[in-house]
C-alpha cells in the first residue's frame, strides 16, 4: 500500500504521556477523592443513576507518593472492547493505540477488540480483533477509519440488552466508548444498566468532538478540536492572503460545530478576520437576521472609505439556531414535522410541503418560512440526525448572508452611504479538518486518554470519563485519571422527554478567549490585521509544534505553553 512521506514519518513519532503514566503499569497508584455531586438536578439523577451516581475522581499518581489510597494495578489479563462514535475527530487512531499499548503493557495476554462502524458494531456483534499489525499502520494518523465510527444510539431495552449480551458472548471486561456529549450519555447508561444487571463489564467513555463543547472543570478540552482548529486557521489564513493580494472578495467561511461557536471562536484568534460572528452572543442580545446583516454590512462600508473592498467573515456552523426568529421557526418546525412525520412527507411536492406547514405554524414563523430563499427552506426541511437535530452543516448560512449583504448594502448604496463594490465567495470548511494527521498535541493528548482508559480499567472502575488535564503544561506535567460521568450530567427537554444528559459547553461570553476577541474586533473589523498560522507543524521546536490553540492557553490563564521543567 502506498503511504505518503509523512505518514512514514509520523509512524515513527513517539507520543508524549504525563509523568504518572510512565512508570511501569504495576507502579501507577489510583488515588480516589471524595464523593462527587452532580451540579444541576441530583435527586432525578440519582434516582436514575443508584449504582453510578457519586462515584469519586480519581487521578493517577506515582506509587510512591505518600498519602494515597494506593491501588496496584493487576496484571490480570483482560478483554477490552472499543467504540468509535459520531463524527470523526483527529486523533481517535491514538487513543485506540494508547489504549492498547496499555492493556499489553499491563499483561503480553490481554485482547483489544474494536466494533465496526461506531455503536451499531457492538448491537450487531461485528468486531475486530486488534494486533500489532493493524495498530501499527493507524499510529499518529487522522481519521476514524481502523474500525469505523457511526452514530446510532443505543436507546430502546432491546439494545441495551443485545449490548450486554454481545459484551458477554466476547467475555469482555470493558468497553471504551469514544464519543461526544451524547456517546457519553450513553456510556453512562451502559455502566449503570450493566451494574444493575449484576455485569462486571465495565465502561469507560473518553472525550472526543471537534466542536470543542464536550468541556468543564476537569475536561478541558474533547480532542480534536486543536488539529481541526489549526487546519481551518491555515485555509483561513490563506484565503486572508489571497483576500490581500487580489483585494476584490469577500470570503463568507462558515466552519463546523454544530451548536457551539468554539470553532469559530478559536479560528478568530488565530486569524484575526475582519467578522466573526458568535452564536452565544447573537442569542444573548437577541439579534435578528436583519441586525447581523446590518452588523456586516457596517465594516463592508467602512472598509469600502479606504478602497479596501475585500474583507474575511467567519460563521459558526449553528447560528440560524441561535438566532431567535430562526429558532422558534426550527422548533416549530421540530414539533410539527415530528407529529405528522408521514403527513408531511406525502406531501408531493416541496411547494405543497412549504403551504402545509405555512398552515400549521404560528403567524411568526410562518413569516420567517416565507421570507427565507427557496434553497434555505429546503435545507431546514431535510430529515433530522438520530438525535433528532436539525442538520445544521447542510444549511447553507453563508449563501443566505451573502445574499442579504448584497441587497442591504444595494440599499446602502441607493442612499449613498456606501459606493464600493461588493462580491461575495461563499467556503464551509468542516469535513477538511476532521481527519488530518493529529497535530503533536492532539496525538499526545489522545495517547495519553486512551492510556489513561486502561489504567481507569485495570482499576476496576466503571462509569468514567478519560481525563487528562493540566494541559497547558509540557505533556509530561499532564494530571491523568477519571472523571464520574454522572458528575457532568443534567436533565434536559429531548424529543419531548426529559432525559439526563452530559451538558454541552457553549461559549462562555465572561470567559477569557471571547474577552480577548471582544477586546480587538472592532479594530478588525475596519483594518486588515490578518494573521497568518501556515500549516500544522510536526517536526521543530516546541514552541511550534506543541502550542495548544488559544482557546485553551487563555482558559487556563497563560498566553503560551508553560515550557519549564518537567521531571519534579
Ligand atoms: P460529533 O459531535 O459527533 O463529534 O460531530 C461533530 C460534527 O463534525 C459537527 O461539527 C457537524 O455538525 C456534524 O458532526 C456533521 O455530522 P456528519 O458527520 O453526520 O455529517
Amino acid at each position: 500500500m502506498d503511504i505518503s512521506l509523512l505518514q512514514k514519518a509520523r509512524y515513527g513519532y513517539q507520543p508524549k504521556l504525563p509523568k504518572s503514566l510512565t512508570q511501569p503499569a504495576g507502579d501507577i497508584a489510583v488515588q480516589l477523592g471524595e464523593a462527587t455531586e452532580a451540579a444541576k438536578d441530583r435527586e432525578e439523577l440519582r434516582a436514575l443513576f443508584p449504582h453510578s451516581y457519586g462515584k469519586p475522581l480519581a487521578s493517577f499518581v506515582r506509587a510512591q507518593h505518600e498519602d494515597i489510597r494506593r491501588k496496584q494495578l493487576t496484571r490480570k489479563q483482560l478483554t477490552v472492547g472499543v467504540i468509535l462514535s459520531g463524527g470523526q475527530a483527529p486523533g481517535g487512531h491514538n487513543v485506540i493505540a494508547g489504549l492498547y499499548d496499555g492493556l499489553r503493557q499491563g499483561n503480553a495476554e490481554s485482547a483489544l477488540y474494536g466494533f465496526l462502524g461506531g455503536p451499531s458494531g457492538l448491537l450487531e456483534n461485528k468486531r475486530l480483533l486488534l494486533t500489532d499489525e493493524i495498530i501499527d499502520r493507524y499510529r499518529n494518523t487522522g481519521g476514524f477509519d481502523i474500525i469505523g465510527s457511526g452514530r446510532t444510539k443505543i436507546e430502546t431495552p432491546e439494545q441495551f440488552a443485545a449490548s450486554l449480551s454481545n459484551a458477554e458472548k466476547l467475555g469482555l471486561d470493558a468497553l471504551v466508548i469514544i464519543g461526544g456529549d451524547d456517546s457519553n450519555t450513553n456510556a453512562a447508561l451502559l455502566a449503570e444498566y450493566f451494574t444493575e444487571r449484576g455485569s462486571p463489564i465495565q465502561v469507560i467513555g473518553c472525550p472526543k468532538t471537534i466542536d470543542g463543547d464536550l468541556k468543564n472543570e476537569y475536561i478541558e478540552t474533547s480532542f480534536g478540536f486543536d488539529t481541526a482548529c489549526k487546519t481551518y486557521s491555515e485555509l483561513i489564513g490563506n484565503i486572508e492572503r489571497d483576500a490581500n493580494s487580489a483585494k476584490k472578495y469577500w470570503h463568507f467561511i462558515k466552519l463546523m460545530g454544530r451548536s457551539a461557536s468554539h470553532i469559530a471562536l478559536e479560528c478568530a484568534l488565530q486569524t484575526q478576520p475582519n467578522i466573526c460572528l458568535i452564536s452565544e452572543e447573537v442569542a444573548a442580545k437577541g439579534l435578528s437576521l436583519a441586525q447581523i446583516v446590518d452588523q456586516i454590512c457596517a465594516s463592508i462600508v467602512k472598509r469600502a472609505e479606504n478602497q479596501e473592498n475585500f474583507g474575511v467573515v467567519l460563521i459558526p456552523e449553528g447560528l440560524v439556531e441561535f438566532i431567535p426568529e430562526m429558532k422558534r421557526l426550527i422548533n416549530e418546525l421540530n414539533d410539527i414535522m415530528a407529529a405528522d412525520e408521514k403527513e408531511f412527507t406525502g406531501q408531493g411536492s416541496f411547494t405543497a410541503q412549504i403551504a402545509w406547514l405555512r398552515g400549521k405554524l404560528s403567524p411568526a414563523p410562518a413569516e420567517t418560512l416565507g421570507s427565507l430563499p427557496p434553497d434555505i427552506a429546503r435545507e431546514l426541511l431535510a430529515e433530522r440526525d438520530p438525535h433528532g437535530n436539525v442538520q445544521v452543516s447542510r444549511i447553507e448560512t453563508e449563501k443566505l448572508l451573502i445574499g442579504m449583504v448584497a441587497k442591504r448594502l444595494h440599499s446602502l448604496q441607493r442612499e449613498g452611504i456606501y459606493r464600493g463594490k461588493f462580491s461575495g465567495l461563499a467556503h464551509f470548511f468542516g469535513y477538511e479538518g476532521r481527519c488530518a494527521f493529529p497535530s503533536n498535541f492532539d496525538a499526545d493528548y489522545c495517547y495519553s486518554l486512551g492510556f489513561s482508559s486502561f489504567v481507569l480499567i485495570a482499576s476496576g472502575l466503571t462509569g468514567y470519563l478519560s481525563s487528562v488535564r493540566n494541559l497547558r503544561a509540557r505533556a509530561g506535567d499532564w494530571l491523568a485519571g477519571g472523571v464520574p460521568l454522572t458528575m457532568m450530567m443534567n436533565m434536559e427537554q429531548r424529543q419531548g422527554q426529559q432525559k439526563p444528559v452530559i451538558q454541552k459547553a457553549l461559549v462562555a461570553l465572561e470567559g477569557a478567549p471571547f474577552r480577548a476577541f471582544d477586546a480587538l474586533r472592532d479594530i478588525w473589523a475596519g483594518k486588515t490585521c490578518f494573521l497568518y498560522p501556515g500549516a500544522i507543524q510536526y517536526y521543530g521546536p516546541p514552541e511550534v509544534c506543541d502550542q495548544p490553540g488559544r482557546t485553551l492557553l487563555l482558559e487556563h490563564g497563560s498566553d503560551r505553553l508553560i515550557t519549564g521543567d518537567q521531571t519534579g
